[in-house]
């Protein structure tokens, strides 16, 4: 994986294609599916044979992009589509592949067959069928909630690969890495977002406050957008940083600071340089395997003081949770009582003027007599 650009490109590029003669509608992704034979071996694909094609509703119904690729291929073989298994080409030294620009769904709303099903079908009866399918993005929840299809393809023993990472957000492009250890991390790079004459970081190496963390991974990176012209920044410094190198497939090594995004770890580039060549390549992974081995490997070992620090400092912890928790109840208790003297003190107020009112209408009502008396009229009894 020393070149620029990773053979897997002009297949994900075919399905992207396959995948925009697809009809838009509400309800359904455009898929688009590629099925080959690969020779074993063959890091350059040059010896690959396209056996098939098919893209989200090419046949009639609501076919999916896979599904149309099996039944392409059954059609030319002239079986019925659930046979398609039966007339794969089985050759040794040669492994089947799939590329699909989505995940392979592994439920369907309609109650059709969903396509990691129609994949694991070709390989009943013993048969080898597909052995590996890339694809480029996950199926998103829109319509069945978390994806299953990858989980089930591995419960088949087939294997799948994701490689397309890159992706374009307004301000920033976000990378993602993988260091083959089934571990990924993402990699922010800032887009520039007004003119700086600022000088290319490859110049000007990061120093400074922040904590620069190396890292070196083998970029799993873009296919499904297209590479813009965006001019990119460091984080830290705001220099300029050309990108563009950074194709799918390129073995890099990146500095940057860390941070975290939406409590996911992410790396702010600072600089990076490409792993051009074989030798430098094992030279990388040499340097990678010895930090490895000299950084992560060591147990970290606690003096019996530290053991002790560590203990008080996590009973310290516990007592202030107490001590809040206390002062919380305390505010609460406080609240209630002066919420209970305020409603004494209105009742009583309120009690007070009743009384008054009565004193008053008493007197009013006295005076009337008295002047009805003056005029020589009786109450009315
Ligand atoms: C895949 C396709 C395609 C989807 N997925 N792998 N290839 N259109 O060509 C996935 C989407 C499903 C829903 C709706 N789409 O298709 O989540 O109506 O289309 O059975 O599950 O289900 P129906
Ligand atoms: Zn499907």
């Amino acid at each position: 994986m020393t070149t620029n650009t990773s053979p897997h490109i002009p297949y994900i590029k075919e399905c992207l294609s396959l995948a925009e003669k697809s009809p838009p509608r509400p309800t359904n992704f455009r898929v688009g599916a590629v099925l080959l034979s690969r020779k074993d071996d063959d890091p350059t694909f040059t010896d690959d044979r396209i056996l098939s094609t098919g893209y989200t509703m090419e046949l009639a119904g609501n076919t999916h992009a896979e599904q149309c690729c099996f039944a392409n291929y059954a059609a030319v073989h002239k079986v019925p589509d659930d046979k398609v298994g039966e007339v794969l080409p089985v050759e040794p030294g040669r492994k089947l592949v799939m590329y699909v620009t989505m995940e392979p769904c592994g439920k369907r709303l309609s109650g059709n067959a969903p396509c990691v099903q129609r994949i694991t079908q070709t390989r009943e009866g013993g048969r080898e069928g597909v052995h590996k399918v890339y694809f480029g993005v996950k199926e998103p929840g829109t319509f069945v909630g978390e994806s299953e299809g990858c989980r089930m393809l591995t419960q088949a023993g087939i294997e799948w690969e994701h490689v397309v990472a890159r992706t374009d957000v307004p301000r920033r492009t976000i990378l993602i890495l993988d260091d083959s250890s089934g571990a990924t991390i993402e990699i922010a790079v800032l887009k520039q977002t007004s003119p700086n004459p600022g000088t290319t970081s490859q110049e000007t190496p990061a120093t400074g406050p922040g904590k620069p963390a190396w890292s070196s991974f083998s970029l799993m990176a873009p296919t499904a957008t297209s590479l813009t012209q965006t001019t990119h920044v460091t984080s830290k410094d705001h220099n300029k940083i050309d990108i563009s190198a950074l194709q799918p497939g390129t073995l890099v090594r990146v500095k940057g600071t860390l941070s975290t995004f939406r409590s996911q770890m992410q790396l702010h580039l600072e600089r990076f340089w490409l792993v051009r060549d074989t030798n430098a390549e094992m030279q990388f992974l040499d340097t990678r395997l010895r930090f490895l081995i000299e950084v992560l490997s060591v147990p970290w070992v606690l003096t019996d003081e530290e053991v002790e620090t560590l203990r008080d400092d996590a009973e310290r912890c516990d007592e202030r949770t107490l001590e809040h928790k206390r002062r919380a109840e305390r505010v609460a208790r406080k609240r209630v009582e002066r919420e209970e003297r305020h409603a004494r003190a209105i009742a009583l107020q309120y009690e007070k003027e009743e009384r008054e009112r009565e004193r008053e209408l008493k007197k009013i009502r006295e005076d009337g007599e008295r002047v009805m008396r003056k005029f020589g009229f009786e109450r009315s009894k």
